[in-house]
């Protein structure tokens, strides 16, 4: 891999000012009740970016409190759909201006490319805000009818007060998937993004409030999982938590919500999401696909292609492209615009990533090209591909969460479906053909809640996805989003004088 040119000293945007470090609760940055800070670290270099408030429950107590008064009493809930739906289109303006500070914010905090972050992942979340816009001023319930002389119909109302939970590998794009949608809803909501990376969220804090969003509708308490998530999950008084991160602490948050006031939950957690590739496919470009598949933002994305199944009559020259494209992919400093794959998040998921790899060694599958850490700073990992390499294996059944992938080969449809299904995870696909017949059959016979045709990753507010099996259950995008966070009432009445 070739070195990159770029390095922190030299990018314009090395480490943006860090203007926000304390808790948002209803409407005004805090300390945290005890004083206590945590530090977020960048991972080019694995020096301290700042020093951040440490919320813990009693914080998560206060910031409940205020989103509960901002939704009991408060004008969010109440006010008209295109009044919440002006304000939130001023939200997507604000962050819009702000588009190089916050793509650098998450360039330093996690490790993603500056370039995608301006180009794709604030753009998405500002593409999210105004969907929801449009969104806002349509909600609306029904007219029934009865097999009676009843008159009824059903209203859509806000669920309530929302607790979301929110990881470190899209730290904008999750924010906004989840606030977005809740926000048009008229719900209220404490957010929780990940200790890895909390700065963009509290900056996100001060835009809502700039744009006009009311004290206490969104208050952000940066802090840990153990402590500020599970708090969050465990609350009578939040009606509702939205989460994405582990199939582990997923089980948790049910846990807790079930042990609690018996909140509903949403789950996106975990995949192994199969790519399956036809002889007919054209082998640069299903290289390249599936190569993406595997590398986009360093393989931390839930919906990596990580399981490769390729059919035995272009699998050779297929793994000799595959092997090619991946030994010049230019690994750097995520501010370089001619890097293509920066650092892991953070030392953990790091050590993670290469434990993987030498079980993956321990267990018999070959290496065919990286395996190893890049660089002499920062948490770098080569593009990395398995062969040899079978579904009862821990490197092919676990999500590994960074750059390695398991090339497999197939001979039959029959069989490309069955072993892409031999997962516990359920939360996409891939299909390479140009045969209809084969995409549709094969479409339709995975179990992920989205399946890509001679596609990867793409995606749209309009698409709702997550997960099937271990993946967890709930969807993010998409009206079906926006119907997560509504209540349905029925209201009855008699059409004649009753007895009753
Ligand atoms: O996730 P956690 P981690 C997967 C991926 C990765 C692994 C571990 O395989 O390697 O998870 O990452 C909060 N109650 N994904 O340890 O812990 C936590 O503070 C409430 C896939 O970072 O699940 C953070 O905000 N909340 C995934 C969020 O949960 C708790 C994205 C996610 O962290 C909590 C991230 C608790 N008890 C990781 N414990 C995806 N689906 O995209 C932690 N949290």
């Amino acid at each position: 891999h070739e070195q990159s040119n770029g390095s922190a000293e030299t990018t314009p945007f090395a480490v943006p000012e860090i203007k926000y470090t304390k808790l948002f609760i209803n409407g005004e940055f805090v300390n945290s009740i005890e004083g206590r800070t945590f530090e977020t670290v960048d991972p080019r270099t694995e020096e301290v970016i700042a020093k951040v408030a440490e919320g813990d429950k009693e914080d998560v107590d206060v910031a409940v409190r205020a989103a509960r008064q901002a939704f009991d009493h408060g004008p969010w809930p109440r006010m008209p759909g295109s009044q919440r739906s002006r304000i939130m289109v001023r939200f997507a303006e604000l962050v819009e201006q702000h588009v190089e500070e916050l793509a650098a914010l998450d360039c330093v905090d996690a490790g993603k490319l500056f370039v995608w972050g301006k180009l794709v992942d604030i753009p998405s979340g500002v593409g999210m805000l105004r969907y929801y816009a449009g969104a806002a001023d349509k909600v609306h319930g029904e007219v029934l009818k009865s097999s009676r002389s009843l008159h009824a119909y059903t209203l859509k109302e806000p669920i309530g007060v929302v607790g979301h939970i929110i990881p470190w590998n899209f730290p904008t794009a999750m924010f906004f998937m989840k606030v977005a949608p809740a926000l048009a809803a008229g719900c209220t909501m404490v957010v929780k993004p990940a200790e890895q990376t909390p700065l963009s969220a509290l900056f996100y804090a001060d835009l809502a409030k700039q744009a006009g969003i009311p004290d206490g509708v969104i208050n952000v308490i940066t802090g840990f999982g153990h402590t500020a998530g599970a708090a969050i999950c465990s609350h009578m008084d939040v009606d509702m938590v939205c989460f994405t991160g582990s199939t582990e602490v997923g089980r948790l948050v049910m846990q807790a919500a079930a042990m609690s006031n018996l909140k509903p939950v949403s789950l996106e957690l975990g995949g192994k999401s199969p790519v399956i590739i036809f002889d007919d496919a054209d082998i640069d470009k299903a290289a390249e696909l599936a190569l993406n598949g595997i590398l986009y933002n360093k393989g931390e994305i839930c919906v990596a292609g990580s399981r490769v199944y390729v059919q035995e009559g272009i699998y050779d020259e297929f793994e000799k492209k595959l092997v090619e494209k991946a030994k010049i992919r230019k690994l750097g400093d995520p501010f370089d615009p001619n890097t293509q794959q920066g650092p892991q998040v953070d030392k953990k998921q790091f050590e993670k990533i290469l434990s993987y790899i030498d079980i993956g060694l321990k267990e018999g599958a070959t290496l065919l090209t990286g395996g190893k850490s890049w660089g002499s700073k920062g948490y770098y990992i080569e593009p990395t591909v398995f062969v040899n390499v079978r579904e009862d294996m821990e490197i092919t059944r676990d999500e590994i969460f960074g750059p390695v992938m398991s090339l497999m080969k197939f001979k039959t449809i029959e069989e490309a479906i069955q072993r892409a299904n031999t997962t516990k995870y359920g939360l996409a696909a891939g299909i390479v053909t140009n045969n209809l017949n084969v995409a549709n059959r094969v479409s339709r016979s995975i179990r992920a809640g989205i399946v890509w045709i001679n596609c990867y990753f793409a995606f749209d507010p309009d698409f709702p996805y997550g997960g099937y099996k271990m993946s967890g259950f709930g969807r993010d995008l998409g009206l079906d989003a926006l119907h997560k966070y509504l209540q349905v009432k029925t209201v009855v009445t008699p059409l004649h004088d009753s007895p009753w």
